[in-house]
This record gives structure tokens, C-alpha cells and sequence, in this order.
């Protein structure tokens, strides 16, 4: 599978923000952005031959209009390059790789991850989630017995559904329900015993309130009764790699659903998380369940993908999947990210309970609102974790400075 990874890029808004500051006539400033301003992007999945048909030899002038282009010397990987360069190098070679059929795969992913096509809105129950322009909130309601004392959990459908509205006052943007525990070391429930649990919650939810509604379960016999209850959007921790039914259960009630990367079952998975590259294969995992997401009849504007903090990941995956969230915006779908109480802010912090990560859950959330991010967070404390939001995103969106800086 081609694909391009943005690795790292100055941000072009700041950057033209300082060219102002400078003095420079806006057709230098143009010139400069575009000369100056650096990508440095992995490609992967591509052919090796690509160099000899795109790039000039060592030495002579042509190849300095070209990025540097790095070949990885991994056997498994044939292919693999760092290119690195100004926009305008780019540029030029998304325009040679176009003239010819053999090289037209490599300028799209380039094309697609330099400048991104903007993400759709999606309407669920009538709420417009417009993408880019805040993080969006989702507040957990656990319907399950084995609570783990994580405070989001309530084994009766009554004390769930009040919850729940609390969290919608609290403004959660749409609620996810779940009666699987998927706790690391957890066992699976049956289908009737997760639905028992789930549909009088929805049910409950749905005559009190309007707000979007999640399921998260793996099953389509589950599914297919919640979306049939009313529930808005299928939240499948095995991002579609359990239930080869649940794709076409979601198509068919014209649901959307968020497919999560997930490394074994609950019951095994946190025993030795292991990958060679972290952010490549849960790309790869997503975009596998995407596959069958489209393949089934889900447009692409109904998916959110999540790459499934805490789930099969050690302290250190966890830390670098979120630094790098930006390099998932390649897979073209709106992020959904869960760090809410999870263990490694436990570890991070002394060895704190899932209740007295509060904190630590702020400082994750207003971390990844700032890294460019999480387009949803799912979150246990809704209120607390719209404050932190309303600051953290206001920050992202003076990036452009306005007339602030030398106007
Ligand atoms: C114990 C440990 C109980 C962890 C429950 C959990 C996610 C999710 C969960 C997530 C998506 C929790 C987790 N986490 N769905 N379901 N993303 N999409 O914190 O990160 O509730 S269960």
C-alpha cells in the first residue's frame, strides 16, 4: 500500500505571520513562504524504481529543483524514502510524478498529505460536526457490573440514563454507551447479556434528549438492535476486524462508526504489546477496517478512526502514537481519541488511581488539542474537559494572529 507520511512541517500560517513582521511586499512574502517553508515526508509502499523514473542524477541542476530524496536501505522495505524540501521542490515533483501513469499514485498520496482535502461535516441526530473547527466532546457511559471504579460506570439502566443527561448538560457533543467491559484482562460478554444491559440506556436516553448517541460494541447482533433503538454511530474497539457482519449492519441503517486500532483481545493484550513501527501499523490496521467499512456501503464521511490508546500499547506507544497523531491525518478521516483515567496517565503520575486522573486526563486532552490533534476526545469528566478545550483550542486558533503582529 502507497502512502505518504508527513513527518514533520513548519506551520506556513506562522511563518507568513513573521514574514509580515519583516516588512516584506506580499509578493516576496508569497515567494518566500513557498521557498522557505519545509516538509519532510516518508513514503512507504512505494516502488523502488520510482527514483530512476522521477529523479535527475547526483550533480546536475535539475535534481536541486527536487526535494532530497533519502532511500531506506530496509530489505523488507523496498522503496521506502524520506523526501525533504520546500513547498516549491514539492511542487515540482508532484508535477513530474503526474506525467506518467507508472508514477501518477506517488503525486496523489503527495498531493493528499501536503495539502489535505478539507474533512466533510458530519450530521448525527441533527448536530453538525463541523471538523477542524473545535475538538468535539464524547462522554462515557459505562453500563457495566465489573465497574473497575473507573466512575463511568453504572450496572443499573436507570442511574446510567441520569448520568448520561448530566453529561449532555455538561455539553458532551454525543454519548458513547457500552456494556462490554473491554478492560485489559477482561473476558467477553454474550450478545444478550450486553444488550439486556445497553438498550434500556439508549432507549432512556433517547426519550429525554436529542443528543447523539454511540454504541460501542463489536458485535452485529448488538448493533443492529441499538441502531434499531435509535443509536446514531457504532463505536467498534476492533475497528471491524471481529464481526464480518457489523460493516453491512452500520451500511444498512445509514450509521456512521469509529473503527479503533486494537493490538489482541482485552484478556491478553496489555501481556507484551509489541510493533516495529508503532504509527505505520495501526495506519495499516485502519485503513484495513476502512476497506470493509467502504466495501460494505459506509461513505467515507460516516468513519472516524482512533488509534486506541491503552489498548495492546505500552506506556511508550501510547506516548508516541499521540505525539504523532498528526502523521494518522494522512488516513483522510476525523481522529477520535480516548486517554480519559486511562493507566498510563496513572503511571505517569506517581501511580495514581483511576479516579485521581482528572489531571493528568486534562493535560493529555489540552496536549493533543495543541499537537493539531484529536477532532473527538471521549472523555469520562465532561465538564472539566470542555474548560480545558474552550482554552487549549482558542490557542490553536490564534495560530493566524490576526492583526496582532505587526498588521
Ligand atoms: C477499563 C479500561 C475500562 C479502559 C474501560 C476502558 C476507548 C473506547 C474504551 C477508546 C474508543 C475506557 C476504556 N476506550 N472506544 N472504549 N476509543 N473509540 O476508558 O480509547 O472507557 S474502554
Amino acid at each position: 500500500m502507497l502512502r505518504a507520511r508527513l513527518i514533520s512541517r513548519d506551520r506556513p500560517d506562522d511563518l507568513s505571520l513573521v514574514l509580515r513582521r519583516l516588512n516584506l511586499s506580499p509578493r516576496n512574502r508569497e515567494h518566500l513562504t513557498r521557498e522557505l517553508g519545509s516538509a519532510h515526508v516518508l513514503v512507504t509502499g512505494g516502488r523502488p524504481s520510482y527514483e530512476e523514473e522521477l529523479v535527475p542524477p547526483y550533480g546536475s541542476k535539475e535534481r536541486e529543483k527536487l526535494p532530497t530524496w533519502t532511500p531506506g536501505g530496509h530489505v523488507d522495505h523496498p522503496g521506502e524514502v524520506l523526501l525533504s524540501g520546500s513547498r516549491q521542490q514539492f511542487d515540482r515533483l508532484i508535477s513530474l510524478a503526474r506525467k506518467s501513469p507508472r508514477t501518477d499514485g506517488l503525486a496523489r498520496v503527495l498531493e493528499e498529505v501536503l495539502s489535505p482535502a478539507p474533512l466533510p461535516a458530519l450530521t448525527l441526530s441533527g448536530r453538525r460536526f463541523e471538523w477542524g473547527t473545535r475538538t468535539y466532546l464524547m462522554g462515557v457511559v459505562n453500563v457495566t457490573p465489573d465497574s473497575f471504579s473507573d466512575g463511568g460506570s453504572f450496572p443499573d439502566a436507570a442511574s446510567a440514563v441520569e448520568h448520561a443527561l448530566r453529561l449532555v448538560d455538561a455539553g458532551a457533543d454525543i454519548l458513547d454507551v457500552g456494556g462490554e467491559s473491554t478492560r485489559p484482562g477482561s473476558l467477553p460478554v454474550s450478545a444478550e447479556e450486553e444488550l439486556a444491559r445497553i438498550l434500556q440506556v439508549v432507549e432512556g436516553i433517547k426519550r429525554r434528549s436529542t443528543v447523539p448517541i454511540s454504541v460501542d460494541t463489536t458485535k452485529a447482533a448488538v448493533a443492529k438492535e441499538a441502531l434499531k433503538a435509535g443509536a446514531h454511530l457504532i463505536n467498534d474497539i476492533t475497528g471491524f476486524h471481529s464481526d464480518p457482519a457489523l460493516a453491512g449492519v452500520v451500511a444498512a441503517a445509514g450509521a456512521a462508526c469509529c473503527l479503533m486500532h486494537t493490538q489482541g483481545m482485552p484478556k491478553t493484550m496489555q501481556e507484551a504489546p509489541r510493533y516495529q513501527d508503532v504509527v505505520g501499523e495501526v495506519m495499516d490496521y485502519l485503513e484495513e477496517g476502512m476497506f470493509q467499512a467502504t466495501e460494505a456501503g459506509i461513505p467515507r464521511e460516516r468513519i472516524l478512526l482512533d488509534p486506541g490508546i491503552g489498548f495492546g500499547k505500552t506506556l511508550e506507544h501510547n506516548l508516541f502514537l499521540l505525539r504523532r497523531l498528526e502523521e494518522l491525518r494522512g488516513l483522510g478521516q476525523p481522529l477520535l481519541v480516548g486517554t480519559s483515567r486511562k493507566s498510563f496517565l496513572g503511571k505517569l503520575t506517581g501511580g495514581k488511581g483511576p479516579q485521581e486522573r482528572l489531571a493528568a486526563t486534562l493535560g493529555s486532552v489540552a496536549a493533543m488539542a495543541v499537537l493539531g490533534g484529536a477532532d473527538v476526545v471521549r472523555v469520562h469528566d465532561v465538564g472539566e474537559t470542555r474548560d480545558a478545550l474552550a482554552v487549549a483550542d482558542a490557542i490553536r486558533r490564534a495560530r493566524g494572529g490576526g492583526d496582532l503582529y505587526g498588521g
